[in-house]
């Protein structure tokens, strides 16, 4: 039996809804449905990689697409001259959605080491 589509998967195609930020042909990002900043975006390849672990070298061109399109959104909300990165790899990372995803956090204090 196929797995089921992950929720980002349904996003990239259009069966449920999205607060887009940016899109191009590589990547979407989309505010974070539960925001832990005021500045939360999700940034994803539209290619399917589960996670950074189970990335691979031919996924090298594409991830660097995701870290350029993270600058961009952080340029968009204003929030460029502070912001943090954030890829949970695993569930015992806190990964809960096995597709691929750049937190963008930005426009508040961020300490230091994160939990
Ligand atoms: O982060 C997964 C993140 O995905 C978490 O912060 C909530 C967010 N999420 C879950 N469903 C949606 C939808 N439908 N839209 C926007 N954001 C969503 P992780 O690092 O895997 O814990």
């Amino acid at each position: 039996m196929a797995d089921e589509p992950t929720i980002f998967q349904k996003i990239l195609d259009g069966e449920i809804p999205a607060d887009v930020v940016l899109e191009n042909d590589d990547c979407l990002a989309f505010r974070d449905v539960n925001p832990q900043a005021p500045v939360h975006v999700l940034v994803i390849p539209k290619r399917p990689i589960v996670s950074l672990h189970t990335a691979t070298d031919a996924d090298v061109e594409l991830l660097g697409k995701c870290l350029r399109m993270c600058d961009a959104v952080a340029e968009k909300e204003g929030c460029q001259e502070a912001y943090r990165v954030i890829a949970n790899s695993g569930a015992g990372a806190g990964q809960s959605v096995f597709h691929l995803h750049f937190h963008v956090m930005g426009g508040r204090e961020l300490s230091w080491p994160p939990g």
